[in-house]
Order: C-alpha cells, then structure tokens, then sequence
C-alpha cells in the first residue's frame, strides 16, 4: 500500500476523496491541519494557495511514497508550475476530481498536470465513485523496496530511486 500526500487548493475535493477511497458516508469536513499518521495525508488548501506556506507541502512529502496534486475538472486557474516534480523527491501523479462538473475541461486539467511533471493521471468523480478503482488498484500496489547500493546505482544514472536503470539513457 502506498502512502499519498494529497495538495492542492480549497475544495477541489481532497478530503471528499479521502473518504470515498476509504469507504466512508461522504460529509464536508473542513481540514484544519495535515495529519500524516493514515495512509492517506490530506492538507489544508491554503498550503497550497500561499507561497509561503507552500514550502511546507515539500516537508509533508518526506513522509509519503507518492505526492499527488489534486485539481477539479472545472478548475478555473492552476497553481502548479511546469516540472514540479524536479524539486519533489517522490513519484508525482495528478488526480482531476468533479470530472461530472457542467464546467469540467479534462484535457485542459490533463495537460497542467503533464507539464507539471505528473507519471501517472487518473479521473475520478468522488460522488458516483467513477474512476476510483482505478485510483484505489494503483495505490494498493506497494514499491518495490530497494538496497542502498541500488539506491546509489541509479542515482549515478541520473534516475529517481523508484526509475528501473532500463530507463536511463546513459549507461554505466
Ligand atoms: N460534483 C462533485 N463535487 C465534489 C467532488 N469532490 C468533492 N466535491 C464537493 O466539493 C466540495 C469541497 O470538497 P472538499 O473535499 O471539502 O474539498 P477540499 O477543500 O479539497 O478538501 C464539497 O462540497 C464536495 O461535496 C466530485 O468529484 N464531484
Ligand atoms: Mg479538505
């Protein structure tokens, strides 16, 4: 099971999904703080709405095995620059909620998150649950764990620890 660090802005449905992905009745719940002791570390929005305070999301992500932004379909602006994931030291993935919003533009969604540097794009719609399993299988799927030699290796290649070497273009 891996564990995931949610972030992005005031209710894009972060907590929504937290629940729907547990199984939960879903009710609002506004997130007064990041709790990281679950499998799922949610964060107030206004982590990532302030500069500021948005150097702290980097903090949270030590704690997790994958980071995932969270944007609605019907997001109206994004706060996410290009290749964020250069300065995140776990995967990156995207998750577009309300993908069922009457404003909802996908592939607009899709491509702030592909330049942001996102592995992995998946679409949910908390309410009815389309698109969750999707989500739940990926997140059930533990890393492989890796020696610290391995580690090192890859790092010489210029990879992330989680990249297979057959990736690398360089070749030791
Ligand atoms: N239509 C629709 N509404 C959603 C979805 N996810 C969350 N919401 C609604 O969006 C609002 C904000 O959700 P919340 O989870 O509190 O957002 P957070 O601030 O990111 O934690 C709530 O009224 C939710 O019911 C979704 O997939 N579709
Ligand atoms: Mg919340």
């Amino acid at each position: 099971m891996k564990k995931v660090f949610l972030m992005g802005r005031s209710e894009v449905g972060k907590t929504t999904l937290t629940q729907a992905l547990k199984g939960e009745s879903l009710h609002y719940s506004k997130t007064q703080y990041t709790d990281v002791s679950g499998s799922m570390i949610d964060s107030p929005g206004e982590y990532a709405e302030a500069k500021h305070f948005s150097v702290g999301l980097a903090c949270f992500s030590f704690e997790a095995d994958v980071v995932a932004i969270v944007q609605s379909a019907d997001e109206p602006y994004n706060l996410f620059g290009a290749s964020l994931h250069t300065f995140i030291s776990r995967p990156l993935i995207g998750i577009i909620t309300k993908k069922d919003s009457p404003n909802a533009n996908v592939p607009m969604v899709r491509l702030w998150m592909e330049n942001a540097g996102c592995d992995r794009i998946f679409e949910v719609d908390n309410i009815s649950g389309e698109g969750l399993d999707e989500l739940s299988d990926y997140l059930k799927e533990d890393i492989e764990p890796i020696s610290m030699d391995e580690a090192k290796r890859r790092q010489r290649l210029g990879l992330n620890e989680w990249e297979k070497p057959s990736s690398s273009p360089v070749q030791l």
